[in-house]
């Protein structure tokens, strides 16, 4: 029978889980989430998949009653409000500060890298002083700079005078950086020939299609690096816009996270036409190399940009924007990565098309880590020409809140994918 107290309780106990779903409503976010019904409780399985699983996963194909334009449209609104709530910083992670910049502080074995030409000083020190004045002053991690050629007495000099960390000036190896022996020049040339035809930015430049293998696959075999566990890539005119007071390492590593990122975007699919078919090919003769947990419907969506994920055979081109990066170099060194990246270098595709290093990064992550691990840095406010990541935050200052860039490349926008394909709702929540 129900008693009086009885009907209490349970009324209380409906009052409370209509709170508990509301507080942890975020509009249409939280509808996305409901309706893939990842929630809270939501825990992948740790099991190495068969093949026929790994082709499934790969061949994600949602229907989609609509235009492409109408789903830009609605991804941006999710974009938006996203970016509409205030944050401040991670509410539910572990965070190591140091505050008392005390010189005694313990730093995570990391450093901060960059690759850079002597001709780029200026853009260096423009970036090098926003990330001192919005992090690393109390913290005073080292700092790796790379080049292909030695580093001029003026470029070390100089940038010794803006940082509190250490600097370490690394020349890189001609093995590492010139194109390797295997590469057909008539293939190359044929290659480079059709990304001119269809005006492929940087196509003709060999150097550039050198810097997109050297940082897809060998840096973090350079001797100067070897030492180090984690980085955060850095590059010349960049713009850091908020004051971060935790150490952003020791998040990574407390965390337990892989792969940090700000930006993602689409690639311009010709210059990465047969990546997704030549990793195709290498996951179907190592399937167990793929965690059950990957990143596949952001790594595959046809929906939002299909005319990009033809002719890309299969890739939705979206990665994140490498430009600036925070990971775990061991993660690369290991085996899926290391020798995933083995047979992209053997096929050529850096140099016959212009594999970059985001799309190389991001599907090396996307299908060999597991999803938990990436982490969106939110609070990193940040530009490189011409996209930001700037969020509603009382720390940033210098952008707009909510900005990405002009609206006509609103097209070129993927983190809804990735906050509606990858993200749980407890990630989301974690600002
Ligand atoms: N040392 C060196 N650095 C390079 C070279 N080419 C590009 N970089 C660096 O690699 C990064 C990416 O190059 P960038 O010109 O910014 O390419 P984009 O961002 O794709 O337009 C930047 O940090 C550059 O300074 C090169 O030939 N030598
Ligand atoms: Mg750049």
């Amino acid at each position: 029978m129900l008693t009086t107290k009885k009907l209490g309780g349970l009324f209380l106990c409906l009052v409370l889980l209509a709170l508990f779903r509301h507080s942890a409503s975020d509009g249409k976010v939280h509808n996305y989430l409901q309706d893939r019904q990842i929630g809270l409780w939501g825990k992948p399985r740790n099991v190495a998949l068969s093949v026929d699983q790994v082709m499934n996963h790969l061949n994600f194909d949602v229907e989609y009653n609509g235009t492409s334009d109408e789903l830009v449209s609605q991804n941006m609104g999710l974009y938006k409000e996203v970016y509409g709530k205030k944050i401040d910083e991670p509410k539910t992670a572990k965070l190591t500060y140091n505050q008392l910049h005390s010189v005694e502080y313990e730093l995570a074995n990391a450093t901060l890298l960059t690759l850079v030409r002597n001709k780029e000083l200026e853009d260096i020190v423009f970036t090098i002083r926003q990330i001192e004045e919005t992090w690393n002053h109390q913290f005073h991690y080292p700092y790796t700079f790379m080049n292909d050629e030695e580093f001029t007495e003026e470029f070390k000099q100089t940038v010794k005078r803006h940082t509190s960390g250490e600097c370490y000036f690394a020349v890189i190896p001609s093995a590492m950086w010139a194109k390797p022996a295997h590469i057909d020049a008539t293939k190359q040339k044929q290659g480079v020939a059709k990304l001119q035809d269809n005006k492929v930015q940087y196509a003709g430049m060999e150097s550039y299609h050198n810097m997109c293998r050297f940082n897809s696959g060998l840096f973090y075999h350079l001797e100067e690096l070897k030492k180090f566990k984690w980085y955060w890539r850095f590059e010349p005119a960049t713009n850091y816009f908020c004051h971060v007071d935790y150490d952003i390492f020791k998040f990574m590593e407390d965390n337990n996270k892989t792969y940090g990122f700000t930006i993602s975007l689409y690639d311009d699919p010709l210059t990465v036409e047969t990546l997704w078919p030549v990793t195709l090919d290498y996951i179907r003769a190592n399937p167990h190399s793929v965690n059950p947990n990957g990143a596949f419907k952001w790594l595959t969506d046809v929906n939002q940009n299909p005319d990009i994920t033809k002719q890309a055979n299969g890739y939705s081109t979206c990665h994140f924007w490498s430009n600036f990066e925070v990971a775990n170099m061991d993660f690369y060194r290991d085996e899926p990565y290391s020798k995933w990246f083995d047979a992209l270098d053997k096929n050529g595709g850096f140099y016959y098309e212009r594999w970059g290093d985001a799309p190389v990064h991001s599907i090396g992550v996307g299908l060999f880590e597991d999803k938990s691990k990436v982490h969106w840095f939110r609070d990193i406010g940040y530009h490189h020409s011409p996209y930001s990541n700037c969020p509603n935050s009382e720390r940033c200052s210098r952008c707009k809140k909510g900005d990405f860039a002009n609206s006509e490349l609103d097209n070129q926008n993927c983190l809804s994918n990735w906050i509606k394909y990858e993200m749980t709702f407890k990630d989301l929540q974690q600002y």
